[in-house]
């Protein structure tokens, strides 16, 4: 399998963190595409992916898989049963919801404050922007962080009493929102106590360094 990423996205972090936490690196070659040099928007990339943006599995075949949540179910269902997506239809169920949100929230909010409210990728790359749609969607990634903030005083994990997709969507939010210079709120101590906890976790901490050197997009 191929997977097309940018090895300190946050995005790709979560297909990365996956990975690890199924121990399937192995079976993956990681394929970088410069997403500061636009890559990702070139024609011979946008054939493999519509929506211009990283990650994408592909599979022996040739199959092309794109969004992280996809691209998780899928190697989530590969060997054994699942560990990131839920054994029961309840868990499945509740997983996907606070995956869902974390993207909603968080995840994607931090990523329009990126393109829209700050430099971004670059006037070669944001080709639009929309500075107060950005600043309001930083507004709603902070009320995201509250939210989270809120759930996970009630339980240990995103999605209950077990680590799963959602933790990991929630952990690619606050990667952006590193990157971004957008710190979670102080008196938010629940979301902070979780995360310094999954920083620790080594599917978190080898993230970048697991792929092999990087080869160029074609
Ligand atoms: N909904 C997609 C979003 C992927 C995404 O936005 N990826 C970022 C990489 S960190 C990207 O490609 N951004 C480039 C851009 O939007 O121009 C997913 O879940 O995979």
């Amino acid at each position: 399998m191929i997977i097309y990423d940018w090895p300190t996205g946050p995005y790709p972090a979560r297909v990365r963190i996956a990975l690890a936490e199924k121990a399937l690196q192995s079976r993956v070659r990681f394929v970088s595409v410069n997403l500061w040099k636009g890559e990702h928007k070139t024609p011979s990339f946008l054939a493999k992916n519509y929506s211009g943006t990283l990650p994408v599995l592909q599979l022996d075949d040739g199959t092309l898989i794109a969004e992280c949540t996809a691209i998780t179910e899928y190697l989530d269902a590969l060997d054994g049963p699942p560990t990131l997506t839920g054994l029961t239809a309840r868990d499945k169920g509740l997983i996907h919801m606070m995956s869902k949100r974390a993207e909603l929230e968080l995840l994607d909010a931090i990523s329009v404050y990126f393109h829209h409210a700050t430099p971004g990728l670059g006037p070669e790359v944001e080709i639009y922007q929309n500075p107060e749609w950005g600043f309001r969607q930083r507004d709603k990634a902070l009320r995201g962080m509250r939210y989270f903030d809120s759930v996970l005083k009630a339980q240990p994990f995103v999605a209950g009493e077990v680590f799963s997709m959602a933790d990991i969507t929630v952990i690619g939010g606050l990667i952006f929102a590193g990157l971004v210079d957008l710190p979670v709120p102080a008196d938010c101590e629940a979301l902070q106590a979780w995360y310094a906890g999954m920083q620790e976790r080594p599917s978190v901490k080898n993230r970048v360094t697991m792929s092999q050197p990087a080869e160029a997009c074609v």
